[in-house]
């Protein structure tokens, strides 16, 4: 990396490239000093850095990234602590250089036209563009906050070409690798080019699916049980409420949730 930097935020592009934005030279929360401006592209082929074009607000702490379904970058906030002395209500686009001509143009980019809306992990997708692709990827649908995307992972496919502009990807076997969820599937052409991202919803195989209900109903019967004594210690109420709801929120509940 050029600038040294922390409080940054990084995304990792359809092409497989990171994306660094913001942050400063050393850490402090809710402080605007020593900030960098120069956002760096992150190559894992040639294992560089490359600084793109500065951008003129400060993103510090509390600044967020995200991957857009349209290849673009969103890159906001910072402060917003609600007595901070500094606080940012504004955002900009990143647009990455595979969306531009070297005079700055937007390049042609191809269009997915059709796809598998629900896939299952170790199956094929299938999906069809208006032109051909030479490469294609799945990146996850994220969240981020406090420098982190908890969610970031980025798929990439090896894609074999049919009839037509049709094409197949078999998905990993790994449901470590391919978290069930929702992704966002980019084609690119041979420049490099993304189109704009198709959902898909990937979906763990049958047999996994009933194995993981069967342990939810046994979650059930521990969570009436956990869920009286928890009451009995002035259990936090927004706990008690999640427990109680009658929508499951997490797939799986364990007791290792220390409170
Ligand atoms: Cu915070």
């Amino acid at each position: 990396m050029n600038y040294p930097r922390v409080y940054h935020t990084s995304v990792v592009l359809p092409d497989g490239k990171v994306f660094t934005a913001g942050g400063q030279v050393w850490g402090k929360p809710f402080n605007e000093s020593n900030v960098q401006f120069v956002p760096e592209l992150y190559d894992p082929v040639t294992d560089s850095f490359e600084p793109q074009s500065s951008h003129n607000m400060i993103r510090v702490y509390h600044s967020i990234s995200m991957l857009l379904p349209d290849a673009t970058v969103f890159n906001g906030g910072g402060g917003l602590c609600g007595n901070c002395s500094f606080n940012h209500y504004d955002a900009q686009i990143f647009i990455p250089p595979y969306l531009l001509t070297p005079s700055g143009k937007r390049r042609a980019r191809p269009e997915i036209k059709t796809v598998d809306e629900t896939v299952t992990v170790g199956q094929v997708l299938k999906f069809t563009t208006d032109k051909v692709v030479e490469s294609a990827s799945l990146v996850r649908q994220g969240t981020t906050t406090h420098t982190v995307n908890t969610d970031q992972r980025r798929v990439p496919l090896n894609i074999e070409a049919g009839n037509g502009n049709s094409f197949t990807a078999k998905l990993p076997d790994s449901s470590g690798a391919l978290l069930p969820g929702w992704y966002m599937l980019f084609a690119m052409d041979a420049n490099g080019t993304p189109s704009e991202a198709a959902t898909v919803k990937v979906e763990l195989p049958k047999a996994a699916t009933s194995e993981l209900e069967e342990l939810d109903q046994s979650d059930v019967d521990m969570e009436s049980e956990d869920h009286a004594e928890c009451e009995d210690e002035k259990m936090p109420a927004t706990l008690a409420a999640l427990l109680s709801s009658p929508i499951r929120v997490w797939k799986s509940w364990r007791p290792t949730l220390v409170l």
